[in-house]
């Protein structure tokens, strides 16, 4: 057969089986006037299947009635009558047949039994070619009154159907053997969930654990794709009278099945090639197809790495203990919908209306008019798309699949849409700055006088203003020198000033006159960050909780600047002494978008000028100058760390010359008593399974590979539940001083140092 990369060789544990049974005259059926012994078999007309008895491990005697392909070899055992009773007596195994089928042993014990309602006229077991073993009478070709396939185990042959008769309640499921040599049934099951939009599902015990999703009217969404199941194809009914699933093989030839293997908690496709069985797919395969694993009301994104797949639908915020809530009330009539694309559509335990003439108007319409209605698609995506499922409450198991899925549409209060909608206009009219005087900036700050400077940065000197009208104002003189032309200052100007969250600081206006470039910000009355946590009489103002809510905010001022807003910005010199913090002692970061005026271009990731401070600086960044939203993540991480224990990453007098705070961080951690990084003001305060998260998520953060370390949106995830974090690797210990052997490297380093800026 063909080359398939996904080919596994497969099990071995069949081999472990001992056929016990001899065939004496080929046959397929037997009638009333036989019996079944041990030493016998039935084979199908064609020789598909074989029925006879067999042992799973020859030293317990435990013998079964089963099925198995008689032209593969390996012995493979895809139906067993008497699961959960073995035979203990091997020579007196009987299958009877006398209006009743039953599998007895001693003349007294029955080991399994069919319930025949009605007596039989000359009643026939036969073993058909398709592996169904039935019940008939002889008269009765195609009638049958008892069938295998009725009452599958842990294998899914061509033609079972996996699903419920709606007239009878009749149920057709898989439970896999407990074991390799225990076929009784074991805790994982695979069966259709008869919702309004039916859904196959699969369960360890009641807990779900796998599903492809509904029935798409093309498929199954996230189902493997074509080229990993070159022989599978796969079958939904759904009628008034029953719902099921079951698959075709494309090729009479190669014999295939789906089997339930409890040891590996997976479903797998075989197919018989190459003198073996070769696993085709195994699910679930990745993080995000395990049920529901970002919680309620989440996504989890497939093409994203396991620490930064989770994420909150737009409109919810992260719930403590996973998953996510609603950050703002509905309002019924007034809400509106955001577009999902690419979607697994929420499990359909929670959808309460299908109906396949609908179109996605009326689709829209009808869950408006419903205030309990959380979400609306399409249940067909076959052409333009047609049908219609609401959902009501929470949603879950949303996946975002890398190459199938359908458009989702998700309730959300107006207010919220408004952000989308005002971010769209904006794309079309850039908001006026206003432009200031330079007299007018001048006079509030007495000239730039000294006694109204606030700060020296990275940029230039910070000075206190007040316009006439009393308003107050930080001024921000920007070191002139290189930079830009007045056009492309006024652009980037522009653009910063689009970027409005609560935990930025808020651009006002703007000067550019003579040589002076101006930016006025407005005014932060409590300072910066570092004004508190590093000094011994301030650092006691601020208590535990407070914070934690300052940690919060500069990850979601972060996050904004990251992912939220229309632009992607980087930081690129996140430190203490550019958080600020406003008379609530909200956090909000300044500086941002400096880089972008002072020349840097975002776009490419290679910048001749490092910006950026000693202490903070991730290591790619310093040495090679590649900056990306994961060295904004690395100085988060170090100021995380700064925070919770209120001593500088760098040069700190209480730690020892030879360690840095991340350095000193980690050996706390790797002995076991993190707690004691913990800033002596605020043991009282503090929450220990909080800070301890912090410093968790911190190594997190400061992993030595950009890769390694999470986006903000999971920090953010990470800082307000309680989801399992992964094991944090040894942080890059990186801190400025250059410890690369590497000549050639520390040659462009030092140059590059001269602009890596020291911290105040
Ligand atoms: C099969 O078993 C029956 C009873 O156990 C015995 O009478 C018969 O001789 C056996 N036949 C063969 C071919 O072993
Ligand atoms: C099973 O039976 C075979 C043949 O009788 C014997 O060689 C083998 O050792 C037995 N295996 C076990 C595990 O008892
Ligand atoms: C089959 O059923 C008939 C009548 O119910 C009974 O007389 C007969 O003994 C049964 N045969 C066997 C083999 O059980
Ligand atoms: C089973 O019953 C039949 C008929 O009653 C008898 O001939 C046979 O010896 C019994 N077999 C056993 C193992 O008891
Ligand atoms: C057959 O009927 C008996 C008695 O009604 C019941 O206990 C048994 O579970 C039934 N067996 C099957 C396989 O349905
Ligand atoms: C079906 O499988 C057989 C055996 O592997 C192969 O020779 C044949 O080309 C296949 N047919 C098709 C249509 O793929
Ligand atoms: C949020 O968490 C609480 C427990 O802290 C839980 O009771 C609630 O169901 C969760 N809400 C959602 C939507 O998951
Ligand atoms: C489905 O929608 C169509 C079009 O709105 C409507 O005429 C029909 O009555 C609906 N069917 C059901 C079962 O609600
Ligand atoms: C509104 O939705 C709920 C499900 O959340 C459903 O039970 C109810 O029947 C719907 N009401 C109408 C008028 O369709
Ligand atoms: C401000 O300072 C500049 C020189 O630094 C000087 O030329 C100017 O006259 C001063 N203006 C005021 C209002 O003090
Ligand atoms: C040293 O740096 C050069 C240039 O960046 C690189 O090609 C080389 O592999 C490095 N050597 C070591 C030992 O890191
Ligand atoms: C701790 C601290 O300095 N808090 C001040 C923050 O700013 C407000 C408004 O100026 C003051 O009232 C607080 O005392």
């Amino acid at each position: 057969m063909a080359n398939f990369n996904i080919l596994i060789p497969i099990i071995t544990f069949y081999l472990l089986l001992f056929p016990i049974s001899k065939t004496i005259a080929e046959t397929d059926t037997i009638t009333n006037l036989h019996s079944l012994s041990k030493n016998q078999t039935l084979v199908s007309k064609n020789g598909q299947f074989e029925l006879g008895f067999f042992t799973l491990d020859n030293s317990t005697n435990h013998y079964y009635l089963a099925i198995w392909y008689k032209k593969i070899p390996l012995q493979t055992i895809v139906w067993v009558a008497n699961r959960e009773k073995p035979a203990t007596n091997p020579n007196s195994l009987q299958l009877i047949i006398n209006n009743t089928l039953l599998l007895g042993q001693d003349n007294k014990t029955v080991l399994w039994s069919v319930n025949i309602t009605r007596k039989l006229k000359n009643p026939i077991l036969q073993l058909l070619d398709s592996g169904n073993l039935v019940l008939r009478e002889d008269n009765e070709e195609n009638k049958y009154l008892w069938q295998s396939f009725d009452y599958p185990g842990n294998t899914l042959l061509p033609g079972m159907k996996l699903g419920k008769d709606l007239r009878t309640g009749f149920e057709r499921r898989l439970t896999a053997w407990k074991n390799e040599k225990d076929p009784s049934p074991g805790t994982l099951s695979w069966e259709m969930d008869v919702t309004v939009w039916p859904e196959p599902m699969q369960r360890i015990g009641s807990m779900k654990q796998f599903s492809t999703g509904a029935w798409n009217g093309l498929d199954y969404a996230s189902k493997p794709t074509r080229k990993n199941l070159p022989f599978f194809s796969f079958v939904y009914f759904s009628s008034q009278d029953e719902v099921y699933f079951a698959f075709n093989l494309e090729n009479n030839s190669v014999p295939g099945r789906i089997v339930l293997d409890q040891p590996s908690y997976r479903r797998l496709y075989l197919a018989w090639t190459d003198k073996q069985w070769v696993i085709f797919n195994s699910l679930p395969r990745v993080f995000c197809e395990r049920y529901s694993v970002c919680g309620a009301n989440s996504h989890c994104d497939w093409s994203k790495s396991e620490i930064d797949a989770c994420d909150c639908l737009r409109g919810f915020r992260p719930n403590h203990t996973g998953g996510c809530l609603r950050d703002k009330p509905l309002n019924c009539e007034s809400d509106g919908f955001v577009k999902y694309v690419k979607m697994k559509v929420p499990d359909t335990e929670n959808c309460w209306y299908l109906n396949q003439s609908m179109n996605l108007d009326e689709c829209r319409e009808k869950c408006l008019r419903n205030c309990s209605c959380t979400a609306y698609a399409n249940s067909d995506i076959r052409g333009e798309g047609s049908g219609c499922a609401l959902w009501s409450g929470d949603l879950y198991d949303l996946r975002i699949l890398p190459d199938a899925g359908q458009d989702l549409y998700i309730r959300v209060p107006a207010s919220e849409l408004a952000l989308i909608d005002r971010s769209k206009e904006e794309q079309e009219e850039d908001p006026e700055v206003p432009l200031y005087d330079l007299s007018v900036i001048a006079s509030s700050t007495d000239n730039f006088s000294d006694k109204n400077k606030l700060g020296e940065g990275g940029f230039g000197s910070v000075f206190k203003g007040t316009l006439e009208n009393g308003q107050r104002i930080a001024v921000k003189r920007l070191s002139t020198g290189s930079g830009q032309g007045i056009k492309e200052f006024k652009n980037e100007i522009a653009l910063i000033a689009k970027l409005q969250h609560r935990n930025l600081v808020k651009l006002q206006g703007y000067c550019i006159q003579n040589k002076e470039k101006l930016l006025i910000y407005e005014y932060m009355p409590n300072k910066s960050l570092d004004f508190f946590i590093f000094d011994q009489t301030q650092r006691m103002v601020l208590d535990w909780p407070t914070r934690f809510d300052i940690i919060c905010g500069i990850a979601r001022g972060l996050l904004y600047l990251h992912q939220d807003s229309r632009l992607t910005v980087i930081h690129r010199d996140l430190k203490a002494s550019n958080v600020l913090l406003d008379d609530e002692m909200n956090p909000k970061i300044s500086d941002f978008g400096l880089a972008r005026i002072l020349g840097g271009d975002q776009t490419t990731e290679m910048t001749r000028r490092v910006v950026g401070t000693y202490g903070y600086i991730a290591p790619e960044y310093a040495i090679d100058g590649n900056f990306s939203v994961k060295s904004d993540v690395f100085s988060f991480g170090v100021l995380l760390l700064e925070i919770v224990s209120g001593k500088k990453n760098r040069g700190d007098e209480h730690l020892n010359e030879n360690t840095n705070l991340v350095g000193y961080a980690w050996k706390l951690w790797m002995e076991g008593r993190p707690l004691e990084l913990i800033s002596e003001d605020i043991k009282e305060s503090c929450n220990g399974s909080e800070a301890l998260r912090c410093i968790h998520i911190s190594f997190l953060c400061l992993e030595q590979h950009p890769h390694d370390r999470p986006c903000m949106s999971s920090v953010v995830t990470m800082l307000g539940s309680e989801i399992c974090l992964p094991k944090p690797k040894q942080p890059a210990l990186f801190v400025g001083e250059y410890s690369s052997s590497n000549k050639t490297n520390l040659a462009s380093v030092n140059e590059l140092s001269t602009s890596i800026l020291e911290a105040r």
